[in-house]
């Protein structure tokens, strides 16, 4: 019998989830009964747990081992079941996903922030995820939202788990397995790409090059690309998950994964280079003297994604986000299957996903991926590029040349003010929209405006809407900027500026990218008068 101690406690008013969960400093984590009124909140939005099973593992960060325990406690003590955990309580975003769905269970937690940097003055989060293995969607975590603002008490019990022994133990009447993190996901990517093609290409001179800047994938990345594929694990960098990331920024761009950026454009890159994020659901690749923007991967992988035996049958439809470039749009239109635009937010594609409208979906921001899991999953993105350079035998740099010579090419980057402050980020917004209806017709650098909007949706397949996404403003060129607020962030605001500049197939594909976008970016800070407003000279990122 669970012993169930029931503890009186405050609301919290700041326990609203972002673009992707709770994700605040470790600080604000650690205030007492913290992390449990959230927890509590989400027993008490879906009393459905009770009697269930559910999976829970994170991406190993400072806090990772404390919240384990608090939630465990809390999950006992509110009649689940069953928990599935990964050992030492790492499980990779992708991989809490999969877990759901093989093992039909009610819904999961996923402990991460992500991209954020982590340690003790770093960033901790919360995100709960669905019986389809995706994030719960808006109804149900503003419902927790909710909930979280009158909650005077939260259930819990006395005892811990043993997080590094495998197999089952009992908390109260709630059974826990601590399984190997890897192990699922590693056999499910065997049946989804043709391993025994990577392996043969990987005999020859073709190399792979892997950061996985000491955050979760490192596990992954040495049972599957290394174990399982037998490339050399000399060229598997920082696979140790470290509380603090090793002091680094787990974010893979240009900025943040400068040492492999630095590799892959010396005379001693790769053939392939590679890495991901925090939790392991981003990735970016990049060939000798190449970077394959996001969005570029994502229409790449989309259509070349029948060379490989998850995808053989074909791909029915696509989607991306909003601020994603209309590079996978292109690919659609050619192979005569639907394309989507959803808000940023991978919660968005899994309507879509669980109704059999797409196969491939994909974000800028790093973030590709199929209707195998419910997320995004950046080992899987890696290996749909390694199982189409196995099969058509080219450099990155021919199969991206060759891409845009048949769609055109997207000519992409985002500028990123982070931590600014927030009245000022809001009011580069204000002044973005309050013009929005007076843009049709004007002209500056040579770029006409067709028309501007704030994005809104409505998804086909529930009907829920989705309003105030980010502000678009098109042009006759086929060019467009976006500007929105990024929902992940916890210092401050982060304005992100995204800049898309079209040139058809039959066009110039070999400008430089600042160069192509440089009168977008200008247009933008003239139209908003962003850099004075913002007191900044210049973005903190540029990816
Ligand atoms: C999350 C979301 C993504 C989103 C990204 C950035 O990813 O799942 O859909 O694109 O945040 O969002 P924002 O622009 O609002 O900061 P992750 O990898 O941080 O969980």
């Amino acid at each position: 019998m669970t012993d169930i101690q029931t503890i009186k406690t405050k609301p919290y008013l700041d326990q609203k989830p972002g673009t992707s969960g709770l994700r605040k400093r470790v600080s604000v984590f650690q205030q007492e009964h913290y992390l449990a009124n959230f927890v509590q909140s989400i027993f008490d939005t879906l009393p459905q747990l009770s009697g269930g099973k559910l999976v829970l593992g994170g991406d190993g960060r400072y806090f990772n081992d404390e919240a384990v325990q608090i939630i465990l406690s809390i999950a006992t003590a509110n009649g689940v079941a069953e928990v599935i955990l990964g050992k030492n309580a790492i499980l990779s975003t992708p991989a809490v996903s999969h877990l759901i769905r093989k093992y039909d269970c009610d819904g999961g937690f996923v402990l991460s922030a992500s991209h954020n940097p982590a340690g003790e003055n770093g960033d901790f989060g919360i995100k709960f995820n669905i019986q389809n293995g995706g994030s719960a969607p808006t109804s149900i975590t503003d419902a927790i939202y909710a909930r979280s603002q009158i909650i005077a008490e939260y259930k819990t019990t006395h005892g811990a788990i043993d997080v590094s022994i495998i197999g089952s133990q009992q908390l109260g009447d709630m059974i826990v397995t601590v399984i190997d993190p890897v192990t699922d996901f590693a056999e499910l990517m065997e049946k989804l790409f043709d391993f025994r093609s990577i392996r043969n290409h990987l005999k020859t001179d073709f190399t792979l090059a892997f950061d996985a800047l000491h955050a979760v994938t490192g596990p992954y990345a040495e049972e599957i690309f290394g174990k399982r594929l037998g490339a050399p694990t000399e060229h598997l960098f920082n696979t140790t998950p470290l509380p603090d990331f090793g002091g680094g920024h787990p974010d893979p761009n240009p900025v943040y994964a400068k040492p492999l950026f630095d590799l892959m454009y010396s005379d001693k890159a790769a053939s392939l280079g590679a890495a991901s994020d925090g939790d392991g659901d981003r990735y970016i690749v990049l060939g000798p003297n190449i970077y394959v923007s996001p969005s570029d991967s994502l229409a790449i992988i989309a259509a070349n994604a029948h060379l490989t035996p998850g995808c053989a049958d074909g791909v029915k439809g696509v989607a991306r986000s909003m601020p994603t470039s209309r590079a996978v749009d292109e690919v659609a239109k050619q192979l005569s299957i639907p394309s989507f635009e959803t808000p940023t937010g991978w919660k968005y594609f899994c309507n879509l996903l669980d109704a059999g409208q797409i196969t491939i979906c994909g974000e800028e921001s790093a973030g590709t991926s199929s209707d195998h899991i419910r997320e995004k999953d950046g080992i899987w993105a890696i290996l749909m590029w390694l199982n189409i350079i196995a099969v058509r035998g080219e450099t990155v740099e021919d199969i991206v040349h060759s891409h845009w010579k048949k769609f055109g090419r997207h000519y992409y980057t985002r500028h990123d003010y982070e931590g600014v402050e927030t009245s000022r980020a809001e009011t580069v917004m204000a002044s973005l929209r309050n013009r929005l209806s007076e843009l049709s017709g004007q002209s500056w650098h040579g770029e006409t405006v067709t028309s501007a909007d704030s994005f809104s949706y409505t998804d086909p397949v529930d009907g829920s809407v989705a309003e105030n996404q980010g502000l678009r403003v098109f042009f006759e060129s086929g060019s467009r900027f976006v500007m929105r607020l990024s929902g992940t962030g916890t210092q401050g605001a982060t304005l992100r500026l995204y800049l898309e500049a079209y040139a058809a197939a039959d066009d110039d594909h070999t400008r430089d990218v600042s160069d192509a976008t440089a009168a977008l970016a200008q247009i933008a800070d003239e139209l908003t008068d962003l850099k004075v407003t913002l007191h900044r000279d210049a973005p903190t990122v540029i990816s």
